[in-house]
């Protein structure tokens, strides 16, 4: 009988979000009469802006004419690639160098193909649960110590160092997962930060995966919102996006990594080209009609819909933090990221998301869940209905005290 993969085995049962709507749907069946409200998942619930659907319906139209009809492209339409080089890294980056993908998440687990089994890994702690997950899929990782993966770094980012980590512990010659604005804490690099980041990256021999999923949050302009800013990034960054958080596409499925021809392993390999390869074997592109929408998106009225749409959620998030600050619970984040990172000391993060589901009923995320220092904290999400977020935060502040 044919054996199981190992690195399977080595995995902790339970995805992080698939075991909050577990618990979710538990309370539900057991308090039929409660009316859930999630400040939980990192999911958009705002319909999609008129220009930007615009651009979803008319590339669906297309499909249907003989003239408009467009099969597999692989690569990403072109239109796009030079737009997303043009809006987002002032036209630095050649088409060749950006690759369409169906979001931010698939190309995270699919990067770790370029550098395989024997890779040392280093995340901040705490992180998006996948940089973890997916490398103790591709064997990168070992097993679970209660604290753990054996074989990760995790680099603690708290409150005592700003939540930006201490450099001097990265291991030479591996993949570093850096995600700004941060998911779970919020916090996002400053430029200081990130130009230590990437002579950190060079000294020791790493590549950095820069995830700037949150990018279009950042309202203050000093704060950089791509790796590809700081000088060098070129030679030891990729960067991955997405159009989810932005324009609301979590549903639509679209987003992009940008892989400089400048970037090459030990051996001086370019990791451009196995990117390509490996797109080319695995991935067949993204919905075409997703890319229409993309397109729609990076027009000046589309960006304008992409600053309402994160206004909005910034809007959520000033609310909801406001609400905990009126209960004395310290918290950062939410002032240019969707994601508030509240602490409560000496509690254990699962038992305080029991208590404001069982107090509240409202869904958050225990912080224990993005890697140990998570441990004592709670993420709540700013993704909501207005209506929603403010009767969360309304039985927050009246049922906490
Ligand atoms: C729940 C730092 C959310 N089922 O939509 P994508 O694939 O372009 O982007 C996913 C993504 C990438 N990078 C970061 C992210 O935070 C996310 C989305 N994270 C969250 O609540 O943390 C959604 C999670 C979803 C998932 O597993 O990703």
């Amino acid at each position: 009988m044919i054996t199981r993969n190992p690195c399977i085995a080595n995995i902790k049962a339970g995805y992080l979000f698939p075991e909050i709507a577990k618990r979710r749907r538990e309370y539900a069946a057991a308090h039929p009469e409660a009316k859930l409200i999630s400040l939980g998942v990192g999911n958009t619930t705002e319909p999609i802006l008129p220009h930007i659907d615009r651009g979803l319906v008319e590339g669906a139209r297309q499909l249907g004419t003989i003239e408009g009809y467009s099969g597999y492209s692989d690569e990403g339409l072109l239109s796009l690639r030079e737009r997303i080089s043009m809006v987002f890294y002032k036209g630095e980056f050649g088409t060749d160098e950006i690759f369409i993908s169906d979001g931010a998440k698939c190309d995270i687990g699919r990067l770790q193909l370029l550098f395989g089994a024997g890779t040392s890994v280093t995340v901040q702690d705490p992180s998006y649960p996948v940089y973890v997950d997916g490398s103790v899929l591709i064997g990168a990782a070992g097993v679970w110590s209660g604290m753990g993966y054996t074989g990760i770094t995790y680099l603690p980012c708290t409150a005592e160092n700003d939540y930006f980590p201490n450099l001097s512990l990265l291991p030479p010659n591996g993949l570093i997962y850096f995600c700004s604005p941060n998911n779970p804490t919020g916090a996002v690099v400053n430029r200081e930060q990130l130009t230590a980041l990437v002579e950190a990256a060079k000294k020791t021999g790493s590549i950095i995966i820069f995830d700037a999923a949150y990018s279009e949050y950042i309202r203050d302009s000093k704060l950089p919102k791509t790796i590809f800013e700081i000088e060098g990034a070129k030679t030891c960054a990729i960067e991955v996006n997405s159009f989810s958080k932005p324009a609301g596409f979590t549903g639509v499925r679209l987003g992009w990594s940008v892989v400089p021809q400048a970037l090459s392993y030990a051996g001086g390999e370019r990791v451009n080209a196995d990117w390509n390869r490996i797109c080319g074997t695995i991935f067949n592109g993204a919905s075409n009609i997703a890319q229409a929408g993309g397109l729609a998106a990076l027009e000046p009225e589309g960006l304008a819909e992409i600053r309402e749409l994160s206004d909005f959620y910034l809007g959520n998030a000033k609310l909801i933090r406001s609400a905990l600050q009126s209960l004395h619970i310290s918290c950062v984040g939410g002032d240019n990221s969707p994601y508030i990172w509240a602490r409560f000391p000496g509690r254990d993060s699962w038992e305080v998301f029991a208590e404001i589901l069982d107090k509240c009923q409202v869904i958050t995320t225990p912080g224990s869940g993005f890697g140990p220092a998570g441990q004592s904290f709670i993420r709540f999400s700013a993704f909501g209905h207005r209506a929603d977020v403010e009767e969360a935060c309304e039985r927050l502040v009246q049922r906490l005290q």
